[in-house]
């Protein structure tokens, strides 16, 4: 098949989930197209078989304050569609990639060429930017105008018909890891542990954009209690705007000395290598791909129950789930997890099998599934 990819080029897990998704279709023989404004971070640089980038460009044209970036979007996916006879045209989070294929595919009739629309909604385009009124009516309209609709958990479904006037049926397809992938550098990363913490100590990790979602100050305070009962660092992985209270945080509750900001890294999956725990504390988080990939690499989560998380991290298995924000629970979980070798690699273990759930191989084969039902329909 030819099949055209719209995401966000980011680190954001949309981006990834898209990128990852589009290398193992390419892998699997399918010619991918990936139209964004810049080169996926996870593609950057590499020549690979079947993949072709398409970009994107906004004219800096002095009459308009706000470059019309949806339009050029779009004549960029008629082009692709037109040119290299896709398929199927697969966009990544509501806004506004799928208001623009759908136009895109408008057009398309026009010309004579049906070009389905696969949507898949990735949590923040329906949790937080979906509500807000002024995106309502157009992520209504263009996810009921889709072929086929995804979303990557339960919960954003269930939230996803809550929130807007959708009729369309929504599929889930859940997230997804390649083990076989994240496993590069273990032995390297594991080699230089030793500059984050003494042997004895318990590496704790939080790996996100930082933003008032992740709730980060939550990651220190947690890590504040757990450290008097347990010798342990923390490492943040990441940036973003919420990084700076972090911060300050730390000075207050004195931990600094314990904590260490790496910053962005092109690879965040890497810094699991020398961790021993993740902590996710969201507020809310669809599907939460970071801990999945953390516990892929077998690091247990300890993290908030809330959105899709339930449906990624097993209570009891995979690590331990507390309400949002009870920074006391979060604390006792981290600290039964870590305590004794024992019951650390217990949920090691558990992380890895409950992980092997969500493993490429199971769910690259539903997606393949939907985009040829789309084509029999056409
Ligand atoms: O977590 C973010 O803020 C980034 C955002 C994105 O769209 O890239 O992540 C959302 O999509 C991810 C991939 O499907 C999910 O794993 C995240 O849970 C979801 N984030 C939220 O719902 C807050």
């Amino acid at each position: 098949m030819n099949i055209g990819i719209v995401c966000y080029p980011t680190f954001g897990g949309s981006g990834v989930v898209a990128t990852e998704l589009g290398k193992a279709l390419a892998r699997q023989g399918h010619k991918v197209h990936f139209i964004t404004y810049a080169q996926p971070v996870r593609l950057v640089g590499s020549l690979r078989k079947n993949i072709f980038y398409h970009e994107v460009s906004v004219s800096d044209y002095p009459l308009f304050e706000y470059q019309p970036y949806e339009l050029v979007l779009t004549s960029k996916m008629v082009d692709v569609a037109l040119h290299e006879n896709l398929d199927v045209l697969h966009v990544h989070y509501a806004i506004p990639h799928a208001s623009a294929a759908i136009m895109a595919r408008e057009i398309l009739k026009e010309k004579g060429k049906y070009v389905p629309i696969v949507t898949t909604l990735h949590g923040t385009d329906i949790t937080l930017v979906g509500k807000d009124e002024s995106f309502e009516p157009v992520i209504t309209h263009a996810i009921n105008k889709s072929d086929a609709v995804t979303s990557v958990s339960e919960s954003l479904k269930q939230d996803t018909y809550k929130y807007f006037g959708v009729t369309n049926e929504i599929k889930v397809i859940p997230n997804f890891i390649c083990p076989e992938n994240l496993e590069s550098r273990r032995e390297e990363i594991e080699g230089i542990r030793s500059n984050y913490a003494r042997a004895e100590e318990r590496i704790l990790i939080h790996i996100s954009n930082f933003r008032a979602v992740k709730r980060v100050e939550d990651v220190v305070k947690v890590f504040a209690k757990v450290q008097q009962r347990v010798p342990a660092k923390l490492i943040f992985v990441g940036d973003g705007p919420d990084r700076i209270k972090a911060e300050a945080k730390c000075r207050e509750l004195g931990v600094c000395d314990k904590v260490f900001f790496l910053g962005r890294l092109k690879n965040p999956t890497e810094a699991l290598f020398m961790s021993d725990l993740f902590l996710l504390t969201s507020e809310t988080e669809s599907f939460g791909l970071a801990a999945l990939e953390a516990m892929a690499i077998g690091v247990p989560v300890v993290s908030s129950n809330t959105g899709g998380i339930p449906e990624v991290n097993k209570h009891g298995v995979s690590g331990l789930l507390s309400e949002v924000g009870d920074i006391e629970d979060m604390a006792k979980n981290a600290i039964s997890i870590l305590k004794t070798d024992e019951a650390l690699a217990a949920y090691k273990q558990g992380a890895k099998e409950q992980s092997e759930l969500f493993n490429l191989k199971k769910i690259l084969p539903e997606y393949e599934h939907l985009y040829s039902q789309l084509l029999v329909k056409n």
